[in-house]
């Protein structure tokens, strides 16, 4: 819990480090309700000062020595959570042995047990949970690990880099890991329990062996095989797109049932909360898949971009999470389809990053200040900072950037550097200035870029006129120009792409179609255009930025046929849709022909890919819509959202009843992209079936029952909780719990389909799963499925008139506060959106926030979010 107001840290104070530990040796010894952790550390003075702070919290100090001397306690200063040597000289060996309680741990920082397991987590700030150290990733040593525990209930004890030795005596067995690359301790892992492993090899370019391994509870080993594979492509990937090489013999994941995050790089060890790496077609959707096999590789991608060459300090957190990201999107983008894994990334970014960027929270991808850095794991730092990658990836051309991170990873292996590091190896390797580029890094706000088109028909020429400004957002105003890729193309009215050719060749990049905006405001002007063109801008969504440009309601049906982008091609539906969806809540909607036309001919076009088609027939979230209005109405916003729904599947219900029996072909479940594209255009029109006729229902109930994968039972059931009446409803609901109440990982999608629907997930009904036996408020995944689906999904009940769902927030955070801070605060983030609502829901939502701030001793990750949101 925190001091009484707790401080900001500034990266305008960064200092080096006086000392750097050359080497690090620990031994754990794993008891029954305790472990002690002895570590002894090789100091060497590498800056200015005698100084040594060492990091540690909650912690119990048993001793210390210096150079084999015991100290006591008027030989350093113990602070609350530091210990100061001073007047220490070139170099020393300090020992040090603590105490600490990982059965008592439920903040899953640090060391702790999950279920019959001990593992760790230690990004950003865990290590000072373990012992104390200067726990700080500018801080990078060779470390040495012995772990001895009772042999019977942890068989297997792992932690990073290679084997050393292995033995059993009286009963307990003791192992020694090694490795042999400097780390920062925020990389550092440790795994013990009774495990079970699936064995694989991979083959370096250069020849070299390594065993794969990924250890899980005996149960499910059946789930394994797929996060193998991917873990193969992306070493394969990452080899022949960045010429990366994996660097040790060994390379381990580990599924954790308790887990606050996605997954953690540790080197050589990665650990991966349950949920994003295990997978059978029985237990995990298609988009459970793809989730892990982006995961997986996002992971090992790391062992570059963040390990190898890791962040001087938290603040530069983007450098190794931005490019990361990026480079899984990228192959996650060479599996799969390329334009549907776009839509997916800019859908997700325009929804919540754009929510970020305009509330209280909003901060630079180079934050310059934080209270807990555990708040900074956020969709900007890793959303926005690879969408700032990907604009230096079209500045630079796909060579450009290869060269690039050749240098990059050259120049900085085994160091820890900034994101400046990063642009100018990106600038040195290609001889460009990016010092205006850069602003990207340090301005936060969602840009908006206004756009005006003129054609003059005689004189064949078209201008467009770009004016940029960005918001002002908490700490910062009066911003600079940002230099903004805009990817430009023109289409003629047979519906073919006309040669986009700019007066001003310098603001062009032919190789990636891309206009280079840099000023306040710039006219561009194209000769040689025959005819009046629509003009699609932003193509490939090639900027993080909000676009203000009527295109007519022709011009956006025109472009849902016929753009030759697909990213543009969904958009111009989505504006579509956000028009009808705004008129419907007017009362003023009707679909005319031409819509249906044009819905029809998306729907009947074979030739495309079906899971692009179910993009472009499905509406835009209510969190997009809600994200497109300056202030709004939830409820009216669901309302509006439905009656469109509704009348949509009237119109195609012939359309939507052929594709689903079209696609309903029995076929053995394959992960592979040309079948999961598939099941999603059958699922969604199936959806559509469903709403508009009880032949639609029946066909669900049918799939519900004889589904053999987890994609097509949960597509049915979702469908029978949103369409079907309530009894029936429930009645699917109970036979799927029946069936599945064994695993847990099913468990859990059986919760979220409930809590987060806009029928059944009322106040009431959250607050009988809070009750069921299926429910643990120590499991993060559990306390995401209820109430992180009931806050972020069921947004009509969550926003219920009499500020009951605000209530029911506030109650978790505040009984989350005191066991995993890192769970509270996240979970928070819906309530800070008040100042958006309608007045009579923002009042309920700010009084919730204010009794949270009340409630008593709040940690550093809550006191942030809910102080900052209250301003
Ligand atoms: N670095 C991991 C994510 C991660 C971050 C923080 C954690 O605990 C506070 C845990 C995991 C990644 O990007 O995958
Ligand atoms: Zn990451």
């Amino acid at each position: 819990m925190r001091d009484a107001q707790p401080k900001a840290i500034q990266l305008a104070d960064y200092q080096a480090p006086a000392y750097e530990v050359t080497d690090t040796h620990l031994k754990f010894e794993l008891n029954d309700g305790y472990t002690q952790v002895h570590s002894v550390l090789t100091l060497k003075q590498v800056g200015d000062g005698n100084e040594l702070v060492l990091n540690g919290q909650d912690l119990e100090l048993l001793s210390i020595r210096l150079d084999g001397n015991e100290l006591t306690t008027d030989d350093y200063v113990l602070g609350d959570e530091t210990l100061t040597l001073s007047g220490l000289g070139a170099s020393h060996t300090l020992e040090i042995s603590t105490q600490i309680y990982p059965e008592k741990n439920t903040a899953l920082e640090g060391l702790y047990r999950s279920g019959g397991m001990y593992c760790t987590q230690c990004e950003a700030e865990g290590f000072r949970r373990i012992t104390y150290y200067p726990d700080r990733p500018d801080v990078m040593s060779v470390f040495t690990t012995e772990i001895i525990a009772d042999a019977e209930q942890f068989p297997v004890l792992l932690s990073n880099g290679n084997p050393v030795s292995e033995k059993t005596e009286d009963g307990k067995k003791h192992v020694v890991w090694h490795d042999p690359h400097k780390k920062p301790a925020y990389l550092f892992a440790l795994v013990a329990g009774d495990l079970q492993v699936r064995d694989d090899h991979f083959t370096t370019c250069s020849g070299r062996e390594v065993l794969l391994r990924i250890f899980v509870e005996p149960q499910n080993v059946d789930k394994t095989e797929y996060a193998l594979d991917a873990l193969k492509r992306s070493m394969r990937w990452d080899e022949e797109v960045y010429g990366r090489e994996y660097d040790l013999d060994i390379f381990m994941i580990v599924a954790v049932d308790d887990f606050n995050m996605g997954a953690m790089e540790n080197k050589g060890l990665n650990i991966f909360n349950s949920s994003c790496v295990l997978a059978n077609p029985a237990t995990a959707t298609d988009a459970a898949y793809q989730r892990i096999e982006a995961i997986v590789a996002h992971e090992y991608f790391h062992n570059w971009s963040g390990n190898r060459v890791t962040c001087r300090d938290w603040f530069q957190l983007s450098l190794k999470e931005g490019f990361t990201v990026f480079r899984d999107a990228c192959f996650s983008a060479d599996m799969n389809s390329s334009t549907v894994k776009r839509i997916e990334d800019a859908s997700m970014l325009r929804t919540v990053q754009f929510a970020e960027d305009g509330g209280p929270m909003a901060h630079p991808v180079q934050p310059d200040s934080y209270i807990e850095i555990s708040n900074f794991y956020t969709v900007t730092i890793y959303e926005k900072g690879a969408e700032i990658v990907r604009m230096l990836h079209k500045i630079l051309g796909a060579e450009g950037f290869r060269k690039g991170s050749d240098l990059y990873f050259e120049r900085h292996d085994g160091q820890a550097v900034t994101i400046n590091d990063f642009v100018q190896a990106m600038e040195d390797a290609n001889g460009v200035d990016l010092s205006q580029f850069r602003l990207w890094y340090k301005q936060s706000g969602t840009p908006v870029v206004e756009v005006l088109t003129q054609y003059d028909h005689a004189a064949e020429r078209l201008t467009i006129n770009l004016r940029q400004s960005t918001p002002d957002t908490p700490g910062q105003t009066n911003k600079k120009p940002l230099w903004i890729p805009v990817q430009l193309g023109f289409i003629a009215h047979s519906g073919e792409d006309i040669e986009v050719r700019p007066d001003q060749p310098d603001f062009w990049t032919e190789e990636s179609q891309v206009l280079h905006f840099r000023e306040a405001e710039q006219t561009f002007s194209f000769g040689g255009v025959i005819e009046e063109p629509v003009v699609s801008l932003f193509r490939d969504f090639s900027a993080p930025v909000r676009i203000n440009y009527q295109h007519s309601q022709s011009a956006l049906r025109f472009m849902l046929q016929h753009d030759s982008d697909g990213f543009n091609r969904w958009d111009a539906g989505q504006q579509l849709m956000l028009h009808w969806i705004e008129l419907a809540e007017k009362g003023r909607f009707k679909l005319v022909k031409e819509d249906i036309a044009a819905l029809h001919s998306v729907i009947s076009d074979e030739s495309l890919d079906p899971a692009m088609v179910a993009y472009l027939l499905a509406l835009p979230s209510e969190a997009y819509i809600a994200e497109t209005r300056k202030s709004y109405d939830p409820v009216a916003i669901h309302n509006g959202r439905e009656q469109v729904l509704s009348e949509v599947a009237e119109a195609l219900i012939e359309d939507f009843k052929a594709c689903y029996e079209r696609l309903n072909v029995p076929a053995e479940y394959q992960p592979a992209p040309a079948d999961m594209a598939r099941r999603s255009l059958k699922n969604l029109a199936l959806s559509y079936w469903a709403r508009a006729s009880s032949d639609g229902i029946e066909a669900a109930k049918a799939q519900f029952k004889s589904a053999d994968n987890m994609t097509d039972q949960m597509a049915a059931l979702r469908v029978l909780v949103t369409c079907a009446d309530q009894a029936e409803a429930q009645e699917a609901l109970n036979a799927f719990y029946e069936q599945w109440k064994h695993d847990s990982l099913v468990v859990n999608q059986w919760l979220t389909v409930q809590c987060g629907s806009s029928r059944l997930g009322s106040p009431d009904h959250i607050e009988k799963m809070l009750e069921h036996e299926a429910f643990d408020w120590r499991n993060p995944n559990k306390v995401r499925s209820v109430i992180g689906a009931f806050a972020n999904q069921a947004l009509c009940h969550f926003h219920s008139e009499n500020g009951r769902g605000y209530r029911l927030l506030a109650d978790a955070v505040i009984r989350l506060n005191a066991s995993n801070p890192q769970i509270a605060s996240r979970l928070l983030t819906p309530l800070t959106r008040w100042k958006r609502l309608v007045p009579s829901q923002s009042h309920l939502m700010k009084a919730e926030l204010q009794r949270i701030m009340d409630s008593g001793s709040l940690s550093k990750d809550v006191y942030e979010v809910v102080s900052k949101s209250l301003v």
